[in-house]
């Protein structure tokens, strides 16, 4: 079986999660402890996640590395559509990036929550290591700033709401860009409370509907209704 190490609130641990569950690969979960990594360093010889251990026993890291291993040893069904492959993965390296950017500085109050409840070592380390990056105080200054912060990620999910309006999908059927905005998206629900704006309520239905995404998808390819009410429009329309 293969082996997923993550940390829970990692949104390319999400994207890697939903990807094995849509093509119905069977893995177990290893969630690294954020302070003591040593099989997550074991396993991969680094110490980042996420990090999966396929059936050869080879470890391999990097979300964009383990999606395209992926889609390569269990093809079907793919991510990457034929003729639409480029787009997807251009789309989910703006979602891995600056999107990111920004819902990672919005989440910060969450963040700061998840790990205090794991320990004040954690939270210590956590914080550390954001602040070696962004600069002393960066956390703090963040969590002043939220309002702020989650306006600029709410002007910057608009367009993707609006495109979501007449499909369920970004491109139409499914791809990998889809995967990549879900795990991005995992940022507003690391609190367990989905706090994706309720006027961007088709992107809540994407999010609820990728997150309802199991092996048993492409089986049928029948989605049950979305809990907002919101009817679903069909997963592949392109
Ligand atoms: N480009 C990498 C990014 C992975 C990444 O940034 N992982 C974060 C967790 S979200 C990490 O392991 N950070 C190390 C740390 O927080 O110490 C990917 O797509 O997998």
């Amino acid at each position: 079986m293969l082996r997923l190490y993550q940390f829970a609130a990692s949104p390319y641990c999400a994207k890697v999660r939903k990807i094995l569950d849509y093509k119905g690969v069977a893995y177990e979960v290893v969630e690294v402890d954020y302070v003591d990594r040593a099989l997550l360093l074991a396993a991969s010889g680094q110490i980042m996640v996420p990090a999966l251990t396929l059936e050869d026993g080879r470890t391999i890291v990097d979300s964009d590395q383990i999606a395209n291993h992926l889609d390569e040893l269990y093809p079907e069904p793919t991510i990457f559509p034929p003729d639409w492959s480029g787009i997807h993965v251009a789309l989910a390296r703006y979602f891995d990036t600056e999107l990111e950017d920004a819902l990672f500085r919005a989440a910060i109050p969450d963040l700061i929550n998840h790990y205090r409840r794991r320990g004040p070592a954690h939270e210590a380390l956590w914080r550390l290591i954001r602040e070696r990056k962004y600069g002393s105080g960066f956390c703090d200054e963040m969590v002043r700033e939220h309002v702020a912060r989650f306006a600029r990620v709410s002007r910057m999910l608009a367009p993707l709401d609006a495109t979501l309006a007449n499909r369920g999908f970004l491109l139409g059927r499914i791809g990998y860009a889809d995967f990549a905005l879900y795990g991005q998206l995992t940022y507003l629900a690391v609190s367990g409370e989905v706090k994706i704006p309720a006027e961007l309520h088709h992107l809540r239905a994407f999010f609820f509907r990728m997150d309802r995404i199991t092996a048993s998808i492409d089986d049928d390819r029948v989605m049950p209704p979305d809990p907002a009410g919101t009817p679903s429009p069909p997963p592949e329309n392109g």
